[in-house]
């Protein structure tokens, strides 16, 4: 039997179920099974932030399907895409089912105890001559809650190195800086509750419609009913978002900071700033309104080439809708001043005073499914349950938690961030990398870097994936993981709503979960606390869980009023949750008095532009005590700009169908075949200009490498061109395609976010769209990609793409 109850890959949001401001969301069950299932194991969907309640349908061991769970607050039902095939890569064949060593260059099969003896062995010896200090991690934001916990512990109690962060380095990173910069801590200031109710939806560099589709289906049963929100997009592209924009502004990339300043020019000069809010709950305000005050709509159009006009059709909404809910994602974090231009959104609703009340919120999105976990926890490079670095008391509280000495939790300088700790394994101070659910040698900026580091031979890798990636391709030992769907844990949505996903099958081989190997590492290691005692005291996830609780207590997050029992019981619940709030909180600051006084901030805060940090005493010396904070900046040119040799820009991004690499998604046939390859897209103008037509391919440089990619018409500035990044060689090494080749090692000064969304390149027109490329021009890049990988490909035109479906000239670019 096959059962579904749509089509999602063509109709990627489903009917409408329509609904007015204020009712709450219908119901529309989405299901897709491939036999009916003996039994249903309750789950939520990892393959984005949303993180949508299901039911995982079981027979005979083995995943037969999901079905959206329809008294979930996230998604009443609803699942999109991924969520619908994403499961099939779990009972993919070429799964990894025992740990692999490498010896004389080749991987052989290895046990579990060969492999962790290994790993512990190779830790002691790196501690015995570089200190805990010359071991990293760099994890993920695609684990549990629970296991990052652990792994948190194991690093800060345990080895006391402050080298580890997650890839939500790469990816929410801004999210938090931007939060803690305006209110003092990580947070959701907002809810998907305030859509339903809300008059008005901003989004920047957000292509909600792609990304978290079940999301935007909530907003597009708003958009059915009876006075639908006005909806404002800023991103150069026309994006499936764009199409149902009010108004879509288009600026150059890097040039957020000039729009957003231009609407608050013209929001203080159209009389909204709400004074009474601004002086009771923020400080800052008269520096910002200095500020933007040069920011006419005229400057910013010479700035970011948004037209005047559409300026103040933008800035008209903003400046008199009775609410708003803003979103930011990666066309802000990952762009030219990620926390200033975020910073900017919050302070849109911090001076009209449109924050704490029903639909009037603000969510600095997430984008991987638990990246709030890692942030949580402190498994990037935070502290554990939001707490400070540079706040003794906060280190205090952790060491009495864990019972360690205070000087045994890495807090003499800021923790390593992702970016720094690629660059200590360059330079030979990390000699050990352990690298958890993660695919760098596809994700991180200029890939020619990174696996020029990745085969360092002083450098130990440790990778631990469910499959044989491109990154674990390089790794000393290979760790096969246990995935979704084959462990338990609890996650938490952008919502700020815990999720718990449950173990349904097991998984394949000997593959373990994350946490078993975090705790037989524990184990083997033989960490102690400072009576003798096991430094981890839990044994599985909902132990680990109560352990989490605990250190949650009286923070922001505060998770001692969940347990799993509650999660069970039909939807995800809001933190925070504790004995005064045991349903837990849909909304935060509704007294609108904010983490920021000195005892309780995260941060002692930046100068945005240099990322300087404050110092305490600095701090204390104006402390906020409760207000929220307004901050001012001034628009900065980006790091590389189109000159005469590379005269184009260069965006990257993401595709409805696929989740990043693909690892789980490139698994599922339908997703493979609804968007098979990469391309770039580019303008009509420009394709004219360069003589490139529909399919056409091109080759597109930058000054750190080359791709081949087929042409895609249309739906882009002219000037800009777009690549998605998901394509890397697993699958097809026979030409240089991951977008990474070309993008560069810049970062936020304050969030340390890589900025991807913007490169200077040159294109020209490689073949037409029927011949196959030629693998003379190419040979030394492909041979490049092809020797790191270990492909005995001979030439680019081997197995390249002239059999693959043609792009159809019909479908949405960013389809
Ligand atoms: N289908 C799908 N969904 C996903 C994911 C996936 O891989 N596939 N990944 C998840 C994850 S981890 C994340 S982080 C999110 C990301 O979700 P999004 O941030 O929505 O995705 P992106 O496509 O990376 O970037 C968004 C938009 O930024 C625009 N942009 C580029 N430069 C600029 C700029 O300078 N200014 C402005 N204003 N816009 C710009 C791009 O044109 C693009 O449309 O999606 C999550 N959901
Ligand atoms: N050019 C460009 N580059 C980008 C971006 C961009 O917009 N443009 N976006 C960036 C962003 S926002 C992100 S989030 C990153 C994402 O980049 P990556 O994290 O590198 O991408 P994924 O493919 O999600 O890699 C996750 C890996 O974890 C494995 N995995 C899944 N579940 C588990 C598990 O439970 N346990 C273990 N051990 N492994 C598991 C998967 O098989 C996969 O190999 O990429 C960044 N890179
Ligand atoms: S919107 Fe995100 S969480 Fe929901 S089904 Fe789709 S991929 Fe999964
Ligand atoms: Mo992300």
């Amino acid at each position: 039997m096959s059962d579904r109850t749509r089509d999602s890959i063509n109709d990627i949001w489903g009917a409408r179920t329509p609904h007015a401001a204020g009712a709450i969301w219908p119901a529309r069950v989405d299901e897709h099974l491939s036999e009916t299932p003996d039994r249903w194991v309750r789950g939520a969907c990892v393959l984005c932030s949303n993180g949508c309640g299901l039911d995982i349908g079981v027979k005979a061991g083995r995943i037969v399907g999901v079905r959206g769970l329809a008294s979930d607050v996230t998604n009443r039902g609803r699942l999109g895409p991924k969520g619908l095939h994403g499961w099939a890569a779990n009972h993919s064949p070429d799964r990894l089912t025992t740990p692999l060593i490498r010896e004389d260059g080749q991987f052989r099969e290895a046990s579990w105890d060969e492999a962790m003896d290994l790993i512990v062995r190779q830790s002691r010896q790196v501690i015995e001559s570089h200190t805990a200090m010359g071991i990293g991690f760099y994890t993920s934001g695609q684990l549990f809650l629970e296991e990052y916990y652990t792994l948190s512990v194991i690093g800060k109690g345990g080895l006391g190195t402050p080298h580890m962060d997650g890839n939500t380095r790469l990816c929410t990173a801004t999210a938090a800086a931007a939060l803690k910069v305006s209110f003092g801590s990580d947070g959701q200031p907002g809810a998907y509750e305030d859509l339903d109710v809300t008059d008005t939806v901003l989004m920047v560099g957000h292509n909600m419609a792609s990304q978290q589709t079940v999301l935007w289906a909530r907003i597009l049963d708003r958009l059915a009913g009876p006075n639908p929100p006005w909806i404002i997009v800023i991103d150069p592209r026309r994006t499936f978002t764009a199409e149902h924009a009010t108004v879509h502004l288009t600026p150059r990339v890097g040039t957020n900071v000039a729009v957003m300043n231009g609407l608050l020019h013209l929001i203080i000069h159209a009389g909204a700033a709400d004074q009474t809010f601004i002086d009771a709950h923020t400080v800052g305000y008269d520096d910002l309104q200095r500020t933007v005050e040069r920011y006419t709509p005229e400057y910013v159009q010479d700035l970011s080439g948004v037209p005047a006009a559409d300026l103040r059709r933008a800035a008209d909404i903003l400046a008199t809708t009775p609410t708003l809910v803003s979103t930011v994602l990666q066309g802000v974090y990952q762009s030219m001043q990620a926390t200033a231009a975020a910073v900017q959104v919050n302070n849109v609703h911090l001076i009209r005073g449109l924050i704490g009340r029903p639909g009037s919120g603000i969510l600095q999105m997430n984008g991987q499914p638990t990246a709030q976990n890692t942030r949580e926890t402190g498994a990037d490079g935070d502290l554990p349950g939001f707490r400070n670095w540079g706040n003794a008391g906060h280190i205090e509280q952790l060491a009495t938690l864990w019972n360690v000495h205070r000087h045994t939790i890495p807090h003499w300088s800021p923790p390593t961030h992702a970016m720094q700790i690629w660059r200590y394994a360059e330079q030979g101070s990390i000699r050990m990398l352990w690298i958890q659910a993660t695919n760098p040698a596809v994700s991180l900026p200029h890939l020619d870097r990174i696996r020029r580091i990745l085969q360092k031979d002083d450098l130990f890798v440790v990778v631990q994936d469910a499959f044989m990636t491109e990154t674990a391709r390089y790794a000393d030992v290979v760790l096969p993981a246990a995935i979704w769907g084959e462990k338990t844990g609890t996650f938490t949505n952008v919502s700020r709503t815990v999720h718990i996903s449950c173990k349904a099958v097991e998984p394949p081989g000997e593959a373990r979960s994350d946490l078993d190997i975090f705790l037989d590492y524990a184990r083997r290691m033989d960490f102690r606390d400072q009576g003798g005692q096991p430094l981890i005291r839990w044994h599985d996830a909902e132990s680990a869980f109560e352990a989490w609780k605990a250190c949650t207590r009286g923070r922001p997050c505060d998770y001692t009023g969940l347990t799993y029992e509650k999660l069970l019981a039909g939807s995800g619940i809001p933190w925070p949750v504790n004995e005064q709030r045991p349903d837990g909180t849909v909304r935060l600051y509704t007294d609108f008095v904010f983490p920021t006084a000195a005892d309780d901030a995260e941060t002692y805060g930046h100068d945005l532009d240099t990322g300087a940090a404050h110092t305490e005493q600095e701090y204390r010396a104006n402390d906020p005590q409760g207000r929220a904070i307004i901050k001012a900046a001034e628009h900065r040119e980006p790091h590389e700009t189109p000159d005469e040799e590379y005269p184009l820009w260069l965006t990257t991004g993401r595709q409805v169908y696929h989740f990043h690499t693909r690892t789980k998604t490139g698994r599922s046939q339908a997703l493979q075949d609804a968007a098979p390859d990469a391309f770039v897209q580019i303008s009509a103008e420009d394709a004219q200009q360069y003589g490139i037509e529909q399919g056409d391919w091109i080759l597109i440089e930058s000054r750190r490498g080359l791709v081949i990619e087929r042409a895609r018409i249309g739906d882009i500035k002219p000037g800009l061109v777009f690549i998605p990044w998901h394509y890397g060689y697993w699958d097809d090494p026979s030409r240089p395609r991951a977008a990474n080749e070309l993008t560069l090692t810049e970062w936020d000064p304050v969030s340390k976010q890589p900025h991807y969304k913007y490169a200077a390149v040159r294109i020209s027109r490689y073949a037409a769209r029927d011949a196959l490329p030629a693998p003379g021009l190419i040979g030394r890049a492909v041979k490049a990609v092809q020797g790191l990988l270990g492909q005995e490909r001979s030439s680019a035109a081997q197995g390249s793409s002239a059999q693959e479906p043609q792009p159809k000239t019909t479908q949405r670019v960013d389809g």
